[in-house]
């Protein structure tokens, strides 16, 4: 090595020691003020006080800048939204002013301009679903335990502790505008509904409270036999309705605020109302009527399918359809991105736009379940960019699924929108610390659903890696042209590369649910054990064999395509125009069918596979140039991560190419590398993984 490129390496290497190490705790919110504001509030709160508080510590304007917070309505300004200026916040709700407050404190720090707007919320509830267990653990949770709940004797004990860090959670999610949790796991314990688990509940909600979180809970819809002793739980029963009533105003007389209930009923073993042969509609009904005094609500999930000959993608719509304008208007149903589950890439569900007269949420999984878990760095919000401006034509053309739910096309009496949490005890609270950003867009989007992902991840990484040290010279300060250019651009197209990356190496061209076993993290397109329902296996979904490959959802099919209206029917229904990204999701083509680019569909496949590796290696080089602008605690993190979510991306590719060309028997492509493992071993590392 030269002595010009020693003292250049040494150079940056001090500098990036020089950059305070971060454990990543502090998220999104590491802005400190510089200078003193001067801020005038005519009305006293908690809400307000907080509010206060964030601009004192936070401001990073001139000094001693005035700055007015105003309580006042204004028919332009809707729910909780506010109106806001360089020197001034109205709102027409206290927590609309501490949106505000928040709104501006990100406008300073990102650099974006300030001028008088008004900004309101896309979607009434913007809501948090914790898969948390009562004995703390977290199903799907790949970031340490339950920040809610924990096992062993002092499980019901609230300590300092436990309290500082909801606050500093509740801080976070106001910070992006989601104001419910849903505390508890969708399989839900029935003890959540006991006396001890209420109070503490109740501990929970008044420290969510001034951050204008509601709270909600799970519940198992067998609670009245479990916990109320009752001999059924019949929703037409009198006594399993007067039950409920009951349990409600309990809850509402320890937490008047309290949002309402989520359920999972007849749904992967859940009890619900198909166990006593009543319909779903009956039972969300019955619970919405003990909530409706309270103005609680009722978010019934439509994640159902059973072990029927019935394709599995279809089953949502055809047990759901004949209901819509059944349900109370305080039940809105809450139905997953796509039909079958939060698989890497899937179309939208075709219930959204399709129940006019029925409430529906989208239900989105923050949580990487099926896509890398805190391993891979995935940036989610091109995903759901994609799934909230599919259009669903359902309502003519532009009737896209944020307009179906956000009440822009359907007069909907709530709205609202639900992300999977992958929140838990870690310090950084995701695992992953690029797992942040996606928490982060999600309740972004939540609070505006046309926002692109681009701005977001650009907001993300200013506010998540930039120098706040007020200095508008520093290194990473979001103004140098050298930060903007060598870091902020690099990472943010890493980011914006990141989603469709993994569907190269986990599941291209539309093909989805290939993984072995129940950890759904690496890759098993073999994994059929005997005696596992088939809807949970792989080759229920790809069904490779000597001819092709793919689901056929076309009328010589499960006609999964007819749920759909016109043209997305027809255009999913002809291989000609069916989009390749949902290629093999809709059809069963032969390995040598003639792609739009006039390659072979095996040669295609092989070819996203090799591009999703050579995606991530791009990763980890675009990672290691910018070395110099992260400190070193989360700098390595992520080069640990990448390094393995890399060899991953290899497994996937090899296992997957490997196992499909038993079947198409073609060679790979000249150009393609080849695969460095070998299938049997795969295989028996996957089957020893599991003994
Ligand atoms: O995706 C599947 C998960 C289950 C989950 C279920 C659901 C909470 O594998 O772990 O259960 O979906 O959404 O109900």
């Amino acid at each position: 090595m030269s002595r010009k490129i020693i003292t250049i390496f040494s150079f940056f290497v001090l500098l990036s020691f020089n950059l305070q190490a971060e454990d990543g705790h502090d998220l999104w919110l590491r802005g400190k003020g510089t200078n003193s504001v001067n801020v005038i509030c005519s009305k006293k709160s908690p809400t307000l006080s907080i509010a206060m508080q964030e601009l004192q510590q936070g401001w990073q304007r001139n000094a001693n800048e005035k700055i007015e917070l105003v309580v006042k309505s204004d028919k332009a300004i809707k729910g909780d939204g506010f109106r806001i200026g360089k020197n001034r916040i109205q709102a027409n709700t206290d927590i609309g002013i501490l949106y505000g407050v928040y709104e501006l404190m990100r406008r300073q720090q990102t650099g974006e301009n300030i001028h008088e707007e008004v900004c309101n919320p896309s979607y009434e509830r913007r809501i948090l679903n914790h898969w948390d267990n009562l004995d703390g653990t977290i199903e799907r949770g790949y970031a340490g335990s339950s920040i809610f709940w924990r096992k062993g004797k002092d499980s019901l004990t609230v300590t300092y502790t436990d309290k500082q860090l909801w606050q500093e959670y509740a801080r976070a999610n106001a910070s992006i505008g989601i104001n419910g949790s849903v505390l508890n796991n969708v399989n839900a314990s029935p003890s959540i509904l006991t006396a001890d688990y209420l109070k503490k509940t109740k501990e929970i909600a008044d420290v969510l409270r001034p951050y204008g979180i509601r709270t909600y809970l799970s519940v198992n819809f067998a609670s009245p036999q479990v916990i109320g002793g009752l001999k059924t739980s019949d929703p037409l029963n009198s006594e399993v309705a007067q039950w409920w009533k009951n349990k409600v105003k309990e809850i509402y007389s320890l937490i008047p605020d309290f949002g309402g209930f989520l359920v999972k009923a007849n749904s992967e073993g859940q009890p619900g109302p198909q166990d006593f042969g009543r319909t779903h509609a009956d039972g969300a009904n019955m619970l919405a009527d003990a909530l409706s005094p309270f103005g609680g609500m009722v978010m019934w999930r439509a994640f159902i399918y059973n072990p029927s000959d019935e394709d599995r993608a279809k089953q949502a719509y055809s047990e759901f359809m004949p209901m819509d304008g059944q349900f109370r208007d305080n039940v809105i149903i809450q139905v997953k991105n796509g039909p079958i589950d939060f698989q890497p890439r899937e179309p939208f569900s075709p219930l959204f736009g399709a129940m006019k007269k029925t409430s529906v949420m989208p239900e989105l999984q923050i949580t990487q379940e099926y896509l890398g878990q805190s391993v891979h760095l995935v940036y989610l919000a091109t995903m759901w960019e994609e799934f909230l401006k599919s259009d669903t034509y359902q309502e003519g053309k532009g009737s896209t699924v944020a307009r179906c739910t956000d009440g822009s096309i359907f007069p909907q009496k709530h709205t609202a929108i639900a992300g999977v949490s992958n929140i838990g005890s870690d310090v950084n609270w995701c695992g992953h610390p690029f797992a942040q950003s996606n928490w982060y867009a999600f309740g972004r989007l939540a609070w505006n659903n046309s926002l692109s992902s681009e701005q977001i991840a650009d907001e993300w990484i200013k506010l998540t890696f930039a120098d706040y040290s007020g200095k508008i010279d520093t290194q990473n300060s979001i103004f140098s042209a050298d930060w903007q250019v060598n870091f902020l651009q690099p990472v943010k197209q890493m980011m914006l590369n990141s989603r469709e990356a993994a569907v190269n190496y986990m599941m291209p061209l539309g093909l989805h649910h290939l993984f072995a076993a129940d950890h759904h993290y690496g890759p098993g397109p073999w994994w059929a054990p005997t005696g596992v329902r088939k809807d949970w296996t792989s080759p229920y979904y790809h069904k490779a064999d000597s001819i092709g490959i793919g689901f056929d959802r076309t009328a010589t099919g499960s006609n999964a395509v007819s749920q759909y209206q016109e043209p997305l029917q027809s255009m999913f229904s002809n291989s000609q125009t069916c989009p390749d990204i949902y290629l093999l999701w809709v059809h069963h083509l032969p390995w040598n069918f003639i792609m739009k680019d006039g390659q072979t569909l095996w040669d295609e496949l092989c070819y996203h596979y090799d591009k999703g590796v050579r995606q991530v290696r791009d990763f980890q080089k675009t990672w290691d140039q910018v070395q110099r602008y992260v400190d070193a605690e989360r700098f390595s993190q992520v080069q640990i991560k990448l390094r393995e979510q890399c060899m991953n991306a290899q497994v996937w590719k090899d296992a997957c190419l490997l196992y499909f060309r038993q079947f198409s028997k073609m060679p790979f492509p000249n150009d393609m590398e080849r695969p460095v493992n070998n299938l049997e071993d795969l295989i028996k590392k996957d089957e020893q993984s599991r003994k």
